[in-house]
């Protein structure tokens, strides 16, 4: 396909309640968005960076620079034919991957739309929905987490995953055990906790959790798998899957029994599918994980989550739950069941409403092809 354009987009999105971690607390998201033209079609992405590099070493700024100077000249030259041509465009450029993302993804967007398929289909998607979990971030207080997960919990969601941190951990397990026996129930540390907090973290094993979500550190397997030997409860990556092999090592190390699939973390859909797969022959299943996305970035983690070894609830939820109005049409919403129907036309499957997109603009620029060739 030929490029006609690349325009990147920088929103700012006030989220509906704060959203706090073990490593800080977002209330506005500023969301890069890039829009790339081709032959009449028009693809969208999210980057999934966050707006401090906490998370991971991306930001909001960092993706925009390496997009504008890297990656977006290298797209803008190239004719790929497909999604999947991407990561060796990129290959050049060393990490990144939440830049890498929004562009690739993008342009699996406009394959889709080409192809007159769902993107869902394009990927190989078998599902027609899929089931929807909560993330909760951590809470003033312990009575206010329970009025948040009764609401979610009316509302249909299949399972809650409490954000947790040294403080704010088992003393909120139990109580929430205590409440609902029975409901599926998981947590994520986002590297809150050393090793030598293994004998509190075997203590998780009183609660009956789905799993505990990267309780060490963002780069780790080894102090995983000896955690992992320590605990009943099944240990989930998320932060150190970074890609395919990555996958492979945790799992062979016995560092994890289930994974974490974002599109961004790895780098794009051809990666997420490569980690989805290579989970899948070894037996182990994953889940798509969630970055406090737009409409755009929800509408790419729906079509991932229809993967087959997609066993697991989601955090993929409703446009409602982080977003006054959501830039889409129509909204994500999920089932009484929990369920978000897959849509079915070409492409994402939702619209992008642009005049909101511009009316949420703060910073705008167009990339346009560089001779590669001969530059420093
Ligand atoms: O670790 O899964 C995470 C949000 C921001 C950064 C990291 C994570 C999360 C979430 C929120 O858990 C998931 C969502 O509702 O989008
Ligand atoms: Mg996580």
């Amino acid at each position: 396909m030929r490029i006609d354009g690349i325009i990147l987009r920088e929103v700012h999105m006030p989220l509906v309640r704060p959203f706090q971690t073990s490593f800080g607390i977002t209330r506005n998201r500023r969301i890069l968005l890039v829009e790339v033209r081709s032959e009449g079609l028009t693809g969208w992405g999210e980057c999934t960076a966050g707006e401090r590099p906490h998370f991971s070493s991306e930001s909001t700024d960092t993706a925009w620079q390496v997009i504008v100077d890297e990656l977006g000249p290298i797209l803008a030259g190239a004719h790929p034919d497909h999604g999947g041509s991407c990561p060796k465009l990129f290959d050049i450029v060393r990490g990144h991957p939440m830049a890498k993302a929004a562009l690739e993804n993008a342009i699996w967007d406009i394959e889709a739309q080409r192809e007159g398929t769902s993107l869902s289909r394009l990927i190989g998607g078998v599902r027609e929905k899929i089931p929807c979990g909560v993330s909760l971030g951590i809470q003033k207080s312990i009575p206010e987490l329970m009025d948040i997960i009764e609401r979610e919990l009316a509302a249909g969601y299949q399972r809650i995953k409490l954000k947790c941190k040294p403080g704010w951990d088992t003393e909120v397990f139990e109580k929430v055990r205590n409440q609902w026996p029975d409901i599926m129930l998981s947590c994520d540390a986002n590297s809150a906790y050393k090793l030598r907090d293994a004998d509190h973290l075997a203590g998780f094993d009183n609660f009956d959790l789905l799993m505990v979500e990267q309780p060490l550190w963002h780069d780790d397997f080894y102090y995983h798998s000896m955690l992992q030997k320590r605990m009943a409860t099944p240990i989930c990556l998320d932060e150190s899957i970074r890609n395919r092999r990555d996958a492979l090592a945790a799992i062979e190390m016995e560092s994890c029994r289930i994974i974490n699939i974002k599109l961004g973390r790895v780098g794009g859909f051809s990666e997420a599918i490569a980690v989805h797969n290579a989970a899948q022959e070894k037996g182990i299943p994953v889940w798509c994980g969630g970055m406090l996305e737009s409409g755009i970035g929800r509408s790419h983690n729906i079509a991932l989550s229809t993967l087959e070894n997609f066993r697991l609830p989601g955090d993929v939820s409703a446009s409602a739950r982080y977003w006054t109005e959501d830039i889409i049409e129509p909204e994500v919403t999920v089932t009484s069941e929990g369920e978000i129907i897959i849509p079915d036309s070409p492409g994402r499957g939702y619209e992008v409403r642009t005049d909101l997109v511009d009316k949420l603009t703060v910073r705008k620029e167009e990339i346009r092809a560089l001779e590669l060739v001969g530059r420093n």
